[in-house]
C-alpha cells in the first residue's frame, strides 16, 4: 500500500486529497487529506470518485482514428502521421483561420494543458479560437480587464474575515466556489455566521446557498445589473460612498446610475425597493462586506455590466483591496506584468462581427463559422478537453455543424457527444497519472497557498504536453516526429529569459515540472519545486494582503471606475427599465454536487439515486400549464425543443424553470455506457446561441425564454 497526497483537478476548490493505492496499482480509497494546509480534510462526491474514474474501463487509454465510419485504435505515431496528412493539406490550401480550436474547461485544472497549450495555439495562429470561457467567466475577465488593467486580475472575496456577504447567481455550496477557490465553502460561510457575520443570497432558485443564507431574495433571472445598479443609487443618494484614493471615474458612475432607483428597478427585478435600500445600508454598514456574484450574473443578457457592477459596488463601500472585503491573491508562480492595458475588440468573427475577447471569440458563433461559405470558413477543428456538443447553445447545431468538417482533432479521455464527431481521438492520463499544480486557481484563491502534487501512479500514455508539442510541430509545418524533449527545452528556455531564472537551475526536470520550478523561482515568495516537494500538505502562504495600487495596470495607474468599453452598454441596460415583465417564462440552470458539467456522468458512484435531469418547476406555474410532477413536459425556445421530467417545487420562483446542463448522453457512437444509461436530455438544445451579454460575447444560459407544456 502506498498512500499519495494528490490536488483534487476535478473543480476550483483545489482540495487535497489522500489516495490509497495497493501493490496492484489499485486505488482502493480516496479521503479528504485532514493535513492539507488548504482544504483541511474536505472532499465532496466527485474527488472522492477519483479512484472511479482512473479504473474506468470507458476510459480511453489508446488513441483513436475513424477509418471507414468506424474507430479503430492506432499507435501514437499512427496517430500524428494522420493529423499531419490531414490537417497540414487544410491550411495550405484555405490558412491558418480555417482551423478552429475549442478548448474546454478541465483545460484550466490541467497544468500540461495551462502551460502548453499556448505552445500548440501560437503555432497555429488562428483567430478561430474559442474556449469555455464564452458559456462561463468571460464577463469577469472583461470588467476586471478595463477596471484593473488586466483580465486575469479578479478580486476574490475574502471568505475568512469578511463579516457580510452578498452572493449573486452563485451556489458554492454545490459547485464548491468559482472564481473563488475556497475548500469547505459551507465551512466558511459557516463561518461568517459564527462570528456574527450576515450572509444575503440574490437567486431565483431557494439554492443550499440560499437555504443556509440569512436571507434569500428570488430575483428575476437577467436583472442583477439593475439590482445593483440600485445599490449604487442608493449609495450616492444615501452619502455612503468612500472609494479611497486609487480610483478614477466614481462621479461619471454616479450620473449613470441615477435612472436606475430603487423604485425604477424594483418591478423588474421582483424585489421591493425598500429591500433594496436596506440590502444597500446594510452594506455600507458593515466594517467588512464582500459582494460575489457568479455564473448567475455572468451568462445573462447584461454578464458585462453585472459584472462589473459587483466591484463598483466594493470599490464604493470601501471594500476593494479592504480585509474581509474583496483583494487579490499573490500566488507563487511568476506571472507576466502586463506592459498595455487590456483592450478587446481587436478583430471581430468573420460572419456575426462579434468582438474578439481575449484573444477569443464566441463559441456560440463557432456554428455560424462552420456552416458560412466563403472565405476564411472553418473547415478544421481540434478540440481540447471539451465538449461543446453538450455544453454551448443551439447545440443540434453545432452537432450539424461538427458533422460539415473535413478534419477534427480531439484532446480527450472519453469517447463522447462531441469526440465521436473526431477523426482522431489523442488520450490523456487520468488525473493519477500526472503530476499537477493548479496554475491558474491559486490566482483566485482565498488565502495564498502551494501545493504541488508528483504523478502517483506510471502510464503507457504520454502526457499530454508532449501530445501538444507533437501538435504544436504539426501546426508549425515541422512534420508529426518533433523532437519532443529538444522543443520542451526551447519552451522552458524562454519561461527562463522572462521569469529570470537560469534555465539550469531546472535541471533534470522536464515538462510542467520544470515549468513549475522555474515559475516558482521567479515568484514573489522566491520558492522552489523541492520546497513544496518536501511539503506533501502544501505551504501555507498566508491570508490575502492589500495590493493596490502596484496590482494595476491600467494606463493611469489607477482602478477606472467607469470604462467606456463597459459604460457603453449601459443604454441597453436603461431601456430594460421601461419593458414591463411580459409574463412568460424564463429558463436558469442548476448544478449538482455529483455531476461536473457533462463529463462524470459515466461513474456509477455519481449517477447513483434518481434521475436528476429533470425542468423544476413552481406548482403556480404548474397548476396553470397544467403540468404535474413526474409527468413529461415538452420545453421550447427559438433555438430548439426537448422533453423532460418535470418536478414541481416550491424551490423555484414563479415565472422561471429549472434544469440542469451536461446531460443527454444518448448520442449514437459514443462510448460512456453508464452515462447512456443514466442519459438525461441535454438543456442546450434550447439555450439561444444568438441570445449573448454583448460586451463579451458571453452566451445567457440563464434567463432563456421559453415555452413549458404537458407532452
Ligand atoms: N446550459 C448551460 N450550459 C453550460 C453551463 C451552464 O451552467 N448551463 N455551464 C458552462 C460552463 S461554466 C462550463 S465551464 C462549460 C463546460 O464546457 P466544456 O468544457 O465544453 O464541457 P465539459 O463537460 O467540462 O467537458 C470536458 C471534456 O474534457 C474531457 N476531459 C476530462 N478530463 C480530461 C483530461 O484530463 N484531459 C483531456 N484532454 N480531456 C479531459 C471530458 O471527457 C469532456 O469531454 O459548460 C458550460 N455550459
Ligand atoms: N458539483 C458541481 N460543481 C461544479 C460544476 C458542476 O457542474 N457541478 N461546475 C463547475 C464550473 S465549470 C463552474 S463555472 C462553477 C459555477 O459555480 P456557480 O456559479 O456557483 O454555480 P451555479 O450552480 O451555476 O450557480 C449559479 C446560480 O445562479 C442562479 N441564477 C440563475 N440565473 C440567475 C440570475 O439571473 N440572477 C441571479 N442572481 N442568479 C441566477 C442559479 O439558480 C444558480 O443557483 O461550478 C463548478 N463546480
Ligand atoms: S470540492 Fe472540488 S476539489 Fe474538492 S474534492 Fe470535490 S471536486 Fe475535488
Ligand atoms: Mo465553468
Amino acid at each position: 500500500m502506498t498512500t499519495a497526497h494528490v490536488t483534487c483537478p476535478l473543480c476550483e476548490a483545489t482540495c487535497g486529497l489522500e489516495v490509497t493505492i495497493d501493490e496492484k496499482s489499485l486505488v482502493t480509497r480516496v479521503q479528504g487529506d485532514r493535513e492539507d494546509v488548504f482544504s483541511k480534510g474536505y472532499i465532496c462526491p466527485k474527488g472522492a470518485s477519483l479512484g472511479a474514474l482512473h479504473h474506468d474501463p470507458d476510459r480511453l487509454t489508446a488513441p483513436l482514428v475513424k477509418r471507414d465510419g468506424k474507430f479503430v485504435e492506432v499507435t501514437w505515431d499512427e496517430a500524428f502521421a494522420e493529423i499531419d496528412r490531414r490537417l497540414r493539406p487544410i491550411t495550405d490550401e484555405y490558412g491558418k483561420n480555417a482551423v478552429a480550436v475549442y478548448s474546454g474547461n478541465p483545460t484550466v485544472h490541467n497544468a500540461a494543458l495551462v502551460l502548453y497549450g499556448r505552445v500548440f495555439f501560437k503555432a497555429l495562429g488562428t483567430k478561430n479560437f474559442y474556449t469555455a470561457t464564452t458559456v462561463d467567466q468571460m464577463p469577469k475577465h472583461f470588467s476586471s480587464g478595463y477596471l484593473f488593467g488586466d483580465p486575469q486580475t479578479i478580486p476574490v472575496a475574502d471568505l475568512d474575515r469578511t463579516g457580510h456577504l452578498l452572493i449573486l447567481g452563485a451556489n458554492p455550496l454545490v459547485s464548491n466556489g468559482s472564481l473563488m477557490t475556497a475548500a469547505d465553502t459551507r465551512g466558511r460561510l459557516r463561518g461568517i455566521q459564527k462570528r456574527g457575520g450576515k450572509i444575503v443570497v440574490l437567486d431565483p432558485r431557494r439554492t443550499r446557498t440560499a437555504q443556509l443564507a440569512d436571507e434569500h431574495h428570488a430575483i428575476r433571472p437577467g436583472t442583477d445589473a439593475l439590482f445593483l445598479f440600485a445599490l449604487v443609487n442608493v449609495l450616492f443618494a444615501e452619502n455612503r460612498v468612500d472609494p479611497g484614493e486609487h480610483v478614477n471615474g466614481v462621479d461619471e458612475v454616479r450620473v449613470l446610475a441615477e435612472p436606475f432607483t430603487p423604485e425604477a428597478v424594483a418591478p423588474a427585478t421582483g424585489i421591493d425597493a425598500a429591500e433594496i435600500r436596506r440590502i444597500a445600508l446594510e452594506l455600507a454598514d458593515a466594517e467588512r462586506a464582500a459582494v460575489y456574484g457568479r455564473m448567475g450574473t455572468t451568462t445573462q443578457s447584461f454578464g458585462t455590466i453585472a459584472s462589473w457592477l459587483v466591484d463598483v459596488v466594493n470599490t464604493l463601500t470601501g471594500n476593494l483591496d479592504r480585509e474581509g472585503g474583496v483583494m487579490f491573491p499573490l500566488p507563487a508562480l511568476w506571472r507576466p506584468r502586463r506592459s498595455s492595458p487590456f483592450t478587446s475588440g481587436r478583430w471581430t468573427s468573420r460572419v456575426r462581427g462579434y468582438p474578439e475577447v481575449l484573444g477569443e471569440l464566441p463559441v456560440a458563433t463557432l456554428a455560424d463559422e462552420i456552416e458560412t461559405p466563403g472565405e476564411g470558413r472553418v473547415r478544421a477543428l481540434v478540440t481540447i478537453s471539451g465538449n461543446p456538443a453538450l455544453s454551448t447553445p443551439n447545440s443540434a447545431r453545432l452537432t450539424e455543424a461538427l458533422r460539415q468538417l473535413d478534419f477534427m482533432v480531439s484532446l480527450d479521455v472519453y469517447l463522447n457527444e462531441t469526440t465521436r464527431h473526431a477523426d482522431v481521438i489523442l488520450p490523456g492520463p487520468s488525473p493519477l497519472e500526472r503530476p499537477h499544480y493548479d496554475v491558474a486557481l491559486y490566482a483566485l484563491a482565498v488565502r495564498n497557498v502551494a501545493n504541488w502534487t508528483p504523478q502517483p501512479l506510471e502510464t503507457d500514455l504520454p502526457q499530454e504536453w508532449a501530445t501538444l508539442l507533437r501538435m504544436a510541430g504539426i501546426a508549425a509545418g515541422q512534420g508529426p516526429d518533433v523532437d519532443v524533449v529538444a522543443f520542451d527545452t526551447m519552451v522552458a528556455g524562454e519561461t527562463a529569459r522572462r521569469t529570470g531564472v537560469d534555465l539550469s537551475l531546472a535541471e533534470g526536470r522536464t515538462g510542467p515540472a520544470r515549468m513549475v520550478d522555474l515559475m516558482l523561482r521567479g515568484g514573489p515568495y522566491g520558492l522552489k519545486l523541492a520546497d513544496l516537494e518536501a511539503a506533501p500538505h502544501g505551504i501555507d502562504l498566508g491570508a490575502l494582503k492589500p495590493r493596490l495600487p502596484e496590482v494595476l495596470t491600467t494606463a493611469s495607474g489607477k482602478v477606472e471606475l467607469a470604462p467606456d468599453a463597459i459604460t457603453k452598454d449601459v443604454p441597453r441596460l436603461r431601456a430594460e427599465l421601461d419593458k414591463a415583465p411580459d409574463g412568460g417564462l424564463l429558463l436558469i440552470g442548476r448544478r449538482h454536487l455529483s455531476s461536473n458539467n457533462s463529463w462524470m456522468h459515466n461513474l456509477t458512484p455519481l449517477v447513483r439515486g434518481g434521475n436528476r435531469c429533470t425542468v423544476q418547476v413552481h406548482p403556480d406555474d404548474a397548476s396553470r400549464l397544467g403540468l404535474t410532477d413526474g409527468g413529461l413536459a415538452s420545453v421550447t425556445s427559438r433555438a430548439g425543443k426537448l422533453e423532460v421530467p418535470v418536478e414541481v417545487t416550491a424551490d423555484v420562483r414563479p415565472g422561471v424553470v429549472s434544469m440542469p446542463h451536461g446531460w443527454g448522453h444518448d448520442a449514437d457512437g459514443t462510448r460512456t455506457r453508464v452515462a447512456a444509461a443514466h442519459a438525461g436530455v441535454n438543456s442546450n438544445l434550447v439555450a439561444d446561441e444568438t441570445l449573448l451579454d454583448v460586451p463579451s460575447g458571453t452566451a445567457v444560459l440563464n434567463g432563456i425564454p421559453v415555452e413549458v407544456a404537458p407532452v
